[in-house]
């Protein structure tokens, strides 16, 4: 007799949506993947990428069992091996790195394949109690979260599904339709009562074309824009004075500050119409409740924590927190991270007082070559280094070091696998516990596996407690079980219920308005327009604009390269191999304005090579008005078999975002040259 049931889950991805699904499974194999309509935020939808995640899961090329390289590095010619034989192999090699160069030349870089609390976190507490190196800032989301702290003390805005409360919606650097589809329907229903939606992005995304009104500036000068939007709200009396009196420091340390901001000016730098700007501040000082909107795409700048420092003093100066729907929405991982105790789950104290030296996430590239504190073995978990790290010609070039043990956990052989000397093969979500924090809503999902491993497929935990038993460690927190494990991670949550009922909605205040009233985390208590701390960090007090380094080297390359999410059946590095995504959204091409390629000769599907001094990606030409002139755009998610070796980040930029950590991959300057 054969057996099926329906098992509840929550979606792993890097995405704030974090839906709820349910896995029919029959006879132990999922034969069906779909939305849990009972889920309150995703509502019975998934998304093009995972409706065919069981294509994805049950695909002939999984890795299913350990690999030990065989060719050369790169080559991708690997044989299979046994667990033990893996083990036995990392145990030795990383003991000789520590016996040699110490615990801090082995570097595990783990990123948000699966953000799952217990596939991210659970593994630090073996590499805490080895003191491995560690990663330092993020790839995502930290840049957003700290310049938005610098200024309200606290990463906390609003739940962004009251922006069904609004009447303005700016979505400003976010492509909602695409990256966070499951949002849409919520601003959707706030247009049905008469909202209207503003998107500024220097690309005409997706979400732009359904806007009621689109405004375009050029990639990195968003600053300059909100400077004379408040040069323009103070100029015509639209500031809330008792709001800003009550609830902000250093208003006229602003007010001074802005005077020359007029929007002429901010038109010059943005390559915005002067009126436009004009209409943005009239309308962002009249209408309520007012939201902003926005996510991860415009921390991707050299002043990327500036962005989110200065559009953070926007809603301050009209009031906008008073109203339900009004105020800033960005991530709300800050309100799910409420009931995760995250010491418990990583265990820092296991460090035992020892360092962790510390590589920035963004420059792995740049640590690889060192010969100063040389990284001796690299462990990568959850990331497609050589598709999504900046620079990735540089992250070959350490990956390629044959004094370089690197271990990869993977589902698949993806490119950066491909430098692997021992690949693992991990489970995905459908095979694995754990608890999801939304970073899109306020719905922490419990994600139960709906079928056992396949093939010799080991979870993120799992994997740790294996290399903790191939170090012949014995502290017992490394061995914890996945369920003791999540009770120490969630204290407050009764996990039994938390299972049975698939997620528990996190405190947030009922009326919707979290700083209707003040009480802002910061030193003065209040919003700081003026933010006298990063003077130390050698920042500036006041919200201030600043052109980006790179752009000095646009007499030898003209064009503004922006490398974005724009595929709906890709997330992120995830899904450009399997047939059922990568062709059906065709191949890399770059977007270039009709003028620019009429100036250099350059027509439809003419292959040209976009190049730097970091990099070079041959690709076919598309006319397209999504860009302006002197911008030119690649998809970014294909691997380097669609493009014939390099791809989208090899010609990136890995410089550091001005603080909060993250990778300024959106000031990169190309030259075009036809092939
Ligand atoms: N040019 C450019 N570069 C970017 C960005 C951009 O917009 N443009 N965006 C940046 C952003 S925001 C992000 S978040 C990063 C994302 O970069 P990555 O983290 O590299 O991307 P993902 O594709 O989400 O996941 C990486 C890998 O995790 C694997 N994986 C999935 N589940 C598991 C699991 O349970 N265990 C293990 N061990 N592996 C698993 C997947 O197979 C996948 O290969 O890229 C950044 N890079
Ligand atoms: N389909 C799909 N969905 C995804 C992902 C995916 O790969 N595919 N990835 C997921 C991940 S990891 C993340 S972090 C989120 C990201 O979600 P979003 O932040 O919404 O998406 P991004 O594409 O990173 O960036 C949003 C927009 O910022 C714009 N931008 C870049 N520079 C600037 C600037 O200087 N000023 C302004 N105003 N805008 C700028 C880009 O053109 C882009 O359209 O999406 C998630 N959802
Ligand atoms: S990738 Fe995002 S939209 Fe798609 S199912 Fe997962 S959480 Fe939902
Ligand atoms: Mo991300």
């Amino acid at each position: 007799m054969s057996e099926t049931r329906v098992v509840n889950g929550t979606c792993h991805h890097d995405c704030p949506d974090s839906c709820g699904w349910q896995a029919t499974v029959t006879d132990g194999i999922a034969v069906q993947l779909r939305g849990n309509p009972a889920h309150p935020f995703s509502k019975g939808e998934l998304c093009p990428k995972v409706n065919k995640f069981l294509d994805r899961t049950y695909s002939s090329d999984r890795v299913l069992h350990p690999l030990r390289r065989v060719g050369a590095k790169g080559a991708g010619e690997f044989e299979q091996i046994t667990w033990d034989e893996a083990l036995t192999e990392i145990g030795g090699r990383f003991r000789d790195v520590i016996d040699e160069h110490g615990a801090g030349a082995i570097l595990p870089v783990v990123s948000a394949g699966n953000q799952s609390l217990l596939a991210l976190s659970f593994g630090q507490r073996f590499w805490n109690h080895l003191a491995a190196a560690k990663t330092t800032g993020s790839l995502c989301g930290l840049v957003a979260g700290t310049g938005t702290k610098t200024t309200n003390g606290s990463g906390m805005g609003i739940d962004p599904s009251d922006l069904e409360h609004s009447q303005l919606i700016i979505l400003w650097g976010t492509n909602t339709r695409l990256t966070n589809r499951h949002l849409w329907p919520f601003i959707e229903s706030a247009r049905t009562n008469g909202a209207q939606v503003v998107v500024i992005d220097p690309l005409r995304t997706m979400t732009a074309e359904s806007a009621d009104w689109f405004l375009q500036p050029l990639p990195g000068t968003d600053v300059a824009l909100m400077l004379a939007m408040v040069h323009v709200l103070i100029r015509d009396g639209l500031v809330d004075n008792e709001w800003v009196t009550e609830h902000t420091l250093g208003f006229d340390d602003l007010a001074a500050h802005v005077t020359d901001w007029t929007p002429q000016r901010a038109a010059t730098v943005c390559g915005l119409a002067t009126d436009d700007i004009e209409r943005l501040a009239q309308m962002y000082g009249t209408i309520r409740p007012a939201a902003i909107r926005t996510l991860i795409g415009a921390e991707h700048h050299e002043h990327g924590a500036m962005f989110f420092r200065t559009l953070t003093c926007l809603p301050a100066l009209v009031g906008a927190w008073r109203d339900q729907g009004g105020g800033y929405a960005r991530s709300v991982g800050v309100w799910n991270d409420q009931i995760v105790d995250d010491l418990a789950i990583s265990r820092p104290d296991l460090r035992a007082g020892r360092e962790r030296r510390g590589v920035p996430m963004g420059q792995i590239g740049r640590a690889l070559n060192s010969e100063t504190d040389r990284v001796m073995a690299v462990c990568m978990i959850g990331v497609n280094a050589m598709v999504s790290l900046p620079s990735t010609e540089l992250v070959r070039q350490g990956l390629l070091r044959d004094d370089l043990f690197t271990v990869v956990h993977e589902q698949f052989i993806t490119d950066t696998a491909r430098y692997a000397d021992i690949i693992l093969p991990a489970t995905t979500q459908l095979e694995a516990v754990d608890v999801v924090s939304s970073w899109g809503h306020m719905y922490t999902g419990w994600n139960e596996p709906a079928i056992a491993p396949l093939g010799e497929s080991v979870s993120n935990s799992e994997l740790h407690r294996r290399l903790a038993r191939a170090m012949g460690f014995t502290e017992p927190a490394l061995f914890d079980d996945d369920l003791t494990a999540l009770r120490a991670a969630l204290p407050t949550i009764d996990l039994d219920k938390l299972r049975a009922d698939g997620w528990v909605r996190v405190p947030y205040p009922e009326d919707g308005r979290p700083w209707a009233n003040g009480g802002f985390p910061t030193a003065s208590g209040k919003v700081e327009l003026r933010c006298d701390s990063l003077l130390a960090l050698g920042h500036p007090a006041l919200p201030t604009y600043t052109p980006a380094s790179e752009w000095a080297s646009a007499d030898r390359f003209p064009f503004m390269l922006l490398t974005p999410k724009q595929h709906a059946r890709f997330l992120n590095s995830s899904y450009s191999h399997l047939p059922k995504h990568g062709p059906l959204e065709g191949t890399p091409v770059v977007e270039l304005h009709p003028d620019d390629a009429a100036a250099l000769q350059l027509v439809e599907g003419r292959c040209v090579r976009v190049w730097n001094d970091r990099g070079s990606v041959e690709v076919p030409v598309k006319l397209s008005q999504r860009v302006r002139p002197g911008v030119v755009s690649i998809p970014w998610g294909w691997w380097s078999a669609q493009h014939h070796g390099q791809v989208a980040n090899s010609l990136t930029n890995d410089a550091q975002t001005d603080w909060g950590g993250g990778v300024a991959y959106f000031d990169t300057m190309v030259a075009l040259t036809p092939v």
